[in-house]
């Protein structure tokens, strides 16, 4: 029988609302759900084929061993779970907690929102310091930036009808951050016929540059002293909402000092851009009652994102952007408990927690470095990582590929949970297979969390979906959901797993509990009651659960401190010297950017049903160089770096700044594979060191604006010898 069904897109975080269309268990179409307000009919491709996915040949449909011959053969779960808390249990017995790590990311929201609870929970319970996200390769300087700022605990205006947004490398028609979660493209287009004026500073002509009011088409890694210019500006016209910042902010005369120096001609000139674009940005933003900064990806990955963020963070407080007393935060979470927010500043903490053993680096307010993960790895002696459980790719998106690669093949344990034989399943010991998104039940609780992230992220409005299980695995197959394979593992460690409903009573949660009962005691307590939120199959918003901003309380003294003096050093430091930079650069005189595909995301969905037969990740130059190069597109060259080189295919993109190799990440694997980069392509990650330029609040590296150069592929000897 042929049936239409609500469900959630879980492939990204947008997590669209899909009608998807059953037969028997299989599903045969997905389509959008043009009656859901919040994303109006909105997929991408990526969604709209994963019934291709359910059935794909290369899914994997059961757990996995490695053999001491280094094939995999079928494991059962239970099995598996066995096996993994015995191992587990003997390297914390022998080592410490600290050499097992846990490390989930992006692929969160595929695995469900109880995989979180279930491996942050086991982590805590052995106490590992090694919880890891990606947040130290994303955009880690939000979190430090926070830490040294302080937090407003109103929220800001953010997605709220803002006058003006500034994007700074974010790109949210192609990766669904930076605007509201919804559809992206309808949104840009209602606010900027409301009036919004979009700012953009990209090195590249992205998807919203047509609609912008104004694109700063920056060199990289200038992203620090085009916001110093801006302050300047702003401090200097006398823009800023004194009367805020009276009240709420301490450092103002630091921060004046600090950017003195940045004049918008000196900054312009070093940065590529005119004085007058610059100067009116800054005017335009400061001038604005409402709106948001979102820094993307690209200016955390040009080595200095921490400092990026504690700029945006003052410009957001120097102009004021912050709700206050009374005013609506329309974004309340539906799923998670509601924060109370109010008019007041939490103040500035210290940014790191524990030194790691590497690099100077430490655990911080943004995590753990995942940077420094290949040596904790590899480095002898007490405190070394030996067991890892990975629900993310680390073997494609750490950078030093080469490094991480033997790091992961090093460890006594990798146990990995996928549903692709991925190249950190590859190296696995065990490769635990849960379901596909649309054979678990879940619910949006990856939307509440982003949300609380900070401005850029998450939703402009209250707003939940539940998910059923609507299709069914493939006969066959033995799938173990990620949370119940943990609670599994923990129970035979010893350890008990409870959540406590809204009254306080606390329910066990054993291998035996049903998902759905996880879910409802995770969602205890919302202010909309999960029942609610079942009874709107098709995801809604829900503005009932929008609350105001409480005053300031009595004898409140915190301050958010924009003169907080090591990023001012930083700061110093970048009028001094320049942007981060390594004697080695000079002999690469292209610079490699970061970027995303919408067909792709991070390093899966590279299958035919959205590449359409190109699976390859195309480098991007500017005509120009391509001629100067003496290249056309469709040429195949090497891209080399200090680090590697790596085979690509060129292509033209006219929008793109002189000078540059746009290439999106999640691609390829290790230099064994170059005979097949035409099938998977290359990964950057091979071209991008982890140890020589880095922020040294994250450890994030230089991962956009890498040094490179281009040679024609015929013209060199073939790299491809096995690492
Ligand atoms: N379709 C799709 N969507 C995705 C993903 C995906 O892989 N595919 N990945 C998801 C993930 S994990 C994340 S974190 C988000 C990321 O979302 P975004 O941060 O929006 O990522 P990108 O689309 O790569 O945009 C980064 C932009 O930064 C620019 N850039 C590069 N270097 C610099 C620089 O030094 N300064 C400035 N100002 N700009 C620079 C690049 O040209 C690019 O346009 O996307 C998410 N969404
Ligand atoms: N050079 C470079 N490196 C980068 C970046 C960059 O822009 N450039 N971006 C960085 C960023 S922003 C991030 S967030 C990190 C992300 O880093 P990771 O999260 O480590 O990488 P992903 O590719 O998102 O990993 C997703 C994994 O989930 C698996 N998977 C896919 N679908 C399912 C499913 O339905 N169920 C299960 N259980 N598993 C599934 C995939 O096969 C893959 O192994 O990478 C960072 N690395
Ligand atoms: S992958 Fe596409 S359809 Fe799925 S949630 Fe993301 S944007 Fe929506
Ligand atoms: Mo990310």
């Amino acid at each position: 029988m042929r049936e239409i069904k609500h469900a959630t897109c879980r492939i990204c975080t947008n997590l669209c609302p899909l009608r998807v269309e059953v037969e028997d268990g299989v599903v045969v179409a997905v389509k959008g759900n043009p009656e859901n307000e919040a994303y109006r009919g909105f997929t991408c491709i990526k969604g709209r084929v994963q019934g291709e996915y359910l059935r794909h040949p290369n899914r994997l449909l059961h757990s996995l061993k490695r053999q001491p011959d280094g094939s995999f053969t079928r494991i059962s779960p239970e099995q598996a779970m066995d096996e993994v808390a015995e191992k587990l249990s003997r390297i914390a017995a022998q080592h410490g907690p600290e050499a097992i790590a846990i490390y989930y990311s992006t692929a969160l929201v595929q695995q469900g929102a109880p995989a979180a609870w279930a491996l942050y929970g086991l982590g805590a319970k052995i106490g590992t310091p090694f919880a890891l996200d990606a947040q130290t390769l994303d955009k880690g300087g939000k979190k430090i930036a926070q830490a040294l700022h302080g937090r407003w605990m109103g929220r800001s205006q953010g997605f709220d009808r803002p006058e003006v947004a500034m994007l700074i490398g974010s790109n949210p028609i192609v990766a669904c951050t930076g605007f509201p979660a919804g559809n992206p493209g309808l949104w840009y287009k209602d606010q900027v016929k409301a009036g919004m004026k979009a700012i953009i500073i990209d090195p590249r002509r992205t998807e919203l540059s047509d609609r912008a009011f104004l694109h700063l088409q920056a060199i990289p890694g200038h992203d620090a002293e085009i916001l110093a210019a801006m302050i300047r500006v702003v401090l200097t016209e006398n823009l800023h909402d004194a009367a805020f910042v009276a009240e709420n902010v301490a450092g103002l005369a630091e921060l004046r000092a600090a950017v003195a120096p940045f004049t918008p001609e000196r900054v312009a000139e070093a940065a590529g851009i005119t004085a007058g674009d610059l100067v009116l940005a800054a005017r335009t933003f400061a001038q604005a009652k409402r709106g948001y900064i979102m820094a993307g990806t690209g200016p955390s990955m040009a080595a200095m994102g921490s400092l990026v963020e504690y700029l945006v963070l003052c410009l957001e407080t120097l102009c004021g952007h912050w709700l206050r007393e009374g005013e609506v935060v329309a974004c309340a979470p539906a799923l998670t408990a509601t924060p109370r927010y109010r008019a007041q500043a939490e103040p500035p903490k210290p940014w790191a927690v524990r030194p790691m053993r590497v690099r100077g680096l430490s655990i911080s307010a943004a995590g753990v470095p995942l940077s420094a993960i290949a040596d904790e790895i590899l480095l002898p002696g007490e405190g070394q990582i030996r067991a890892l459980l990975s629900g993310g790719n680390p073997a494609t998106s750490f950078p030093n590929q080469p490094k991480i690669a033997q790091a992961l093949r090093d460890l006594d344990l990798l146990v990995q949970f996928d549903v692709w034989m991925s190249h950190t399943a590859e190296l696995a010991d065990y490769v635990i297979v849960p379901p596909m998104p649309l054979e678990m039940v879940d619910a949006t609780f990856t939307l509440d969390q982003t949300t609380a992230l900070g401005t850029g992220y998450g939703y402009d409005q209250t707003y939940a979906q539940w998910s059923p299980a609507v299709a069914t695995p493939p006969a066959g197959a033995e799938l173990i959901e990620p949370w119940r394979f943990i609670v599994g593992v923990g129970e035979r460690m010893g350890f008990a797993f409870s959540l406590t409903d809204r009254d306080g009573t606390e329910h066990t949660i054993t291998t035996a509990t049903e998902s759905e009962q996880v879910l409802r005691l995770l969602a205890a307590h919302s202010r909309i009651g999960i029942d609610e939120i079942i009874a709107r199959p098709g995801g809604a918003r829900f503005p009932e659960a929008a609350v105001r901003v409480l005053p300031k309380q009595e004898g409140w003294t915190g301050r958010l401190d924009i003169g907080n003096p090591e990023m001012l050093a930083d700061l110093a430091a970048v009028e001094r010297q320049g942007m981060l930079h390594h004697p080695s650069d000079e002999s690469f005189p292209l610079r490699l950017l970061c970027r995303r595909q919408r067909h792709t995301y991070n390093s899966t969905c590279n299958v035919t049903a959205t590449n359409r037969g190109k699976g390859w990740n195309p480098a991007y130059l500017n005509p120009s160089d391509l001629a100067e190069l003496g290249l056309v597109e469709g040429d195949e060259v090497l891209i080399e770096s200090v680090l590697d080189a790596v085979p690509a295919v060129v292509a033209a993109d006219p929008g793109l700044r002189p000078g540059m190799v746009s290439m999106s990440w999640g691609f390829g694997r290790g230099r064994e594979t170059d005979g097949r980069f035409r099938e998977i392509g290359s990964s950057p990650n091979r071209l991008i060191p982890d140890d020589m330029i880095f922020d040294r609040y994250t450890g994030q590296p230089r991962m956009s604006n890498v040094p490179v150069r281009i040679v024609r592929r015929e013209s060199v000897a073939a790299p491809a010898q096995p690492a």
